[in-house]
């Protein structure tokens, strides 16, 4: 039997859960955080900076092209989500960069630090030449704990909700910028540290046949109709709908649309949203969709406030009445303007004033 050779100059080997990683020296401790069908995760602490970090392993990334593409996808994504990038808006902001190197002295590790959607620290492969390129790592800042662990132990307060989805929405924008599109935004892909700091991740170390999309899971809970049905051609508004989802779940405590399988899902959103128009319902791709869509007994909108019923009234989004211009294409005389006017004069109502309080710009 012939012994394994040695491992890479400035790299070490250890079995961790049956299977060897082969990793950069300066990644020590390493401990395992979790595993599923496509790769597996452990902590390790970067010896350099004492900071813990999160280290990737797939699993034999070059075993088929499926696996192989899935595994340059993730590679390309992780590169691509940098918030400092040289040629970006930080450029605009040197010198402010300059000075938080200066004050936290560490290369760049600080600025991952700050943004709302995981990046990477660093890759590297054990492997010495293409030919023996078998396996690589990817590095991410350690993050401990996800919204769905913390949802399950805590109620969130207003200002908390708030932070969480003004980040969720800044991580959202730049990646939707970036032309991504996440679909699988879900609690358990959104890590929170302990000052209410997020990032979006996408664990998906776990294959998502059509079996775990199947019964009462929580890959489907957060998913528009769109996802689940493949009913259409589907754009970014697909992670907004699960920020929604999400953030009544923040404010309720419970799952907004909890079905039991993708129609009793589509049914659990319909009680909310109230069954499409039938314009919409033409505009399906599907015949059988269409048909389905069609049998359905008409359901009316929902008003959200009767579906969040301890949401804050603060947050509450004005709706415009619709504007008549139809006198813009009339003629009328002087003294029908002079009527008219007169009578837009006598039927003003003034805003609501709260208390005796007289906005200052408008005080005399
Ligand atoms: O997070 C990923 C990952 C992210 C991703 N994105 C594209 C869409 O927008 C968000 C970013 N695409 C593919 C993969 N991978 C990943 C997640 C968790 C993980 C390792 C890799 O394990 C960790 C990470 C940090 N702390 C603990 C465990």
């Amino acid at each position: 039997m012939t012994s394994p050779p040695p491992a890479r100059k400035g790299f070490y080997r250890q079995e961790v859960t049956q299977t060897a990683w082969e990793v950069r020296a300066l990644y020590q401790d390493l401990q395992p955080v979790g595993s599923g069908a496509y790769g597996a995760v452990c902590s390790a602490v970067d010896s350099r900076t004492g900071t813990k970090v999160a280290i990737k392993k797939l699993y034999r990334p070059f075993q088929s092209e499926l696996f192989a593409k899935r595994a340059y996808r993730e590679l390309r994504l992780l590169k691509h989500m940098r918030h400092e990038n040289p040629e970006g808006h930080v450029q605009h902001h040197t010198w402010v960069s300059t000075l938080l190197k200066w004050l936290f002295r560490s290369n760049s590790s600080f600025l991952w630090c700050v943004c709302e959607v995981i990046g990477l620290l660093d890759v590297f492969t054990p492997d010495e030449t293409l030919d023996d390129f078998t396996d690589f790592y990817l590095v991410m800042p350690f993050m401990g704990t996800d919204l769905g662990k913390l949802m399950k132990h805590e109620t969130l307060s207003e200002d908390r909700v708030q932070f969480l989805v003004y980040q969720m929405l800044k991580g959202l924008r730049y990646i939707h910028a970036a032309g991504v599109i996440h679909r699988d935004l879900k609690p358990g892909n959104l890590a929170v540290n302990e000052d209410c700091e997020l990032k979006i991740l996408d664990f998906g170390l776990a294959r998502q046949a059509d079996s775990e999309m199947t019964g009462y899971v929580v890959t489907r809970w957060y998913r528009a109709p769109e996802v689940i049905l493949n009913w259409m051609r589907y754009t970014q508004t697909v992670d907004i709908w699960s920020v929604g989802c999400i953030m009544a779940e923040m404010i309720t405590g419970k799952i907004l649309f909890k079905g039991n399988d993708h129609l009793d899902q589509l049914k659990e959103i319909m009680k909310v949203t109230g069954t499409p128009p039938a314009e919409f319902v033409q505009k399906l791709q599907s015949a059988e969709a269409k048909n389905y869509m069609k049998g359905l007994p008409e359901l009316e909108k929902k008003d959200f406030a009767s579906v969040l019923t301890n949401a804050s009234p603060l947050e509450d989004e004005p709706q415009a009445q619709k504007y008549d211009d139809s006198f813009d294409d009339v003629d009328r005389t002087l003294d029908e303007w002079k009527r008219v006017t007169y009578k837009e004069v006598l039927s003003f109502k003034p805003p609501r004033q709260l208390g005796a309080r007289v906005p200052k710009e408008t005080a005399l």
